[in-house]
């Protein structure tokens, strides 16, 4: 796990993400924690743990997953929440298949072996139609394409050149890494609940903004975007 790094985008998870770093302490991968330059308590509540902090430039959870990507040193990493909604124990398999197949991980919800407790009907709806959306207009074979716990080859990451600064980042990352012709492949995972504080993510405003999303690419011409 020493060539992994997990790329932790964190907004205002000072109750959460102590707990998580407690969870995967033994876990001998890096931890790069993206925060707001202002998020003093969320920097103050995981002081006694080993890990990178990086001040966003910027705002937004893309722009943290952007400036994370770009500060990763190791082979590979892994998008990781920071409100213990993602299981670590999937990790280790997840790097195993990544390493060998040469592939991007997705953690499916909707699988096999997945799942969540999180879910409202709103997210679970929400993200059938754009999983659906996905299969149609992008051939994306991919069951669940807003969850974002998904690992690969840092190199590959960087090359998708990804620009969205919010939510849009989600349905990003998968279209450019079909347009990419990289490799890809799912693993059911299970979603527990987050461990406290409030979600970030405003259903209708970044559901619409997905949906803009998926337009603009589905209009810009093959491999161009
Ligand atoms: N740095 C940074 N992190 C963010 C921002 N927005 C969200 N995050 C983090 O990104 C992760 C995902 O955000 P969540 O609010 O949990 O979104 P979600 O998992 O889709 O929604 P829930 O189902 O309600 O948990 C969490 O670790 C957040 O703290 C942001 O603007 N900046
Ligand atoms: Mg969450």
């Amino acid at each position: 796990m020493k060539n992994l790094t997990l790329v932790i985008p964190a907004k205002h998870e000072e109750f959460s993400l102590p707990k998580v770093l407690e969870e995967i302490k033994n876990f001998k991968c890096k931890k790069l924690i993206i925060l707001g330059k202002s998020d003093t308590a969320t920097i103050r509540s995981i002081r006694n743990y080993k890990c990178k902090i990086i001040k966003q430039k910027y705002n937004g959870y893309g722009n943290a997953l952007i400036e994370g990507i770009n500060n990763v040193k190791t082979d590979y990493l892994c998008i990781f929440n920071a409100d213990g909604s993602f299981n670590p124990k999937y990790l280790n398999l997840m790097l195993n298949k990544t390493i060998l197949n040469k592939s991007f991980i997705f953690a499916s919800r909707y699988i096999k072996g997945g799942g969540s407790e999180d879910d409202s009907l709103l997210t679970f709806i929400g993200n059938k139609i754009f999983t659906l959306i996905g299969k149609i207009f992008f051939k994306l074979k991919i069951s669940d394409i807003l969850f974002t716990y998904v690992m690969g080859e840092t190199i590959k990451f960087k090359k998708l050149k990804l620009i969205n600064s919010d939510f849009r980042i989600c349905v990003e990352i998968p279209i450019k890494i079909k347009i990419n012709n990289f490799k890809y492949q799912s693993i059911g995972s299970f979603e527990r609940k987050r461990l406290g504080g409030i979600k970030k993510v405003k259903e209708f405003i970044d559901g619409f903004l997905i949906l803009v999303e998926l337009a603009k690419h589905y209009l810009t011409p093959y491999g161009k975007n």
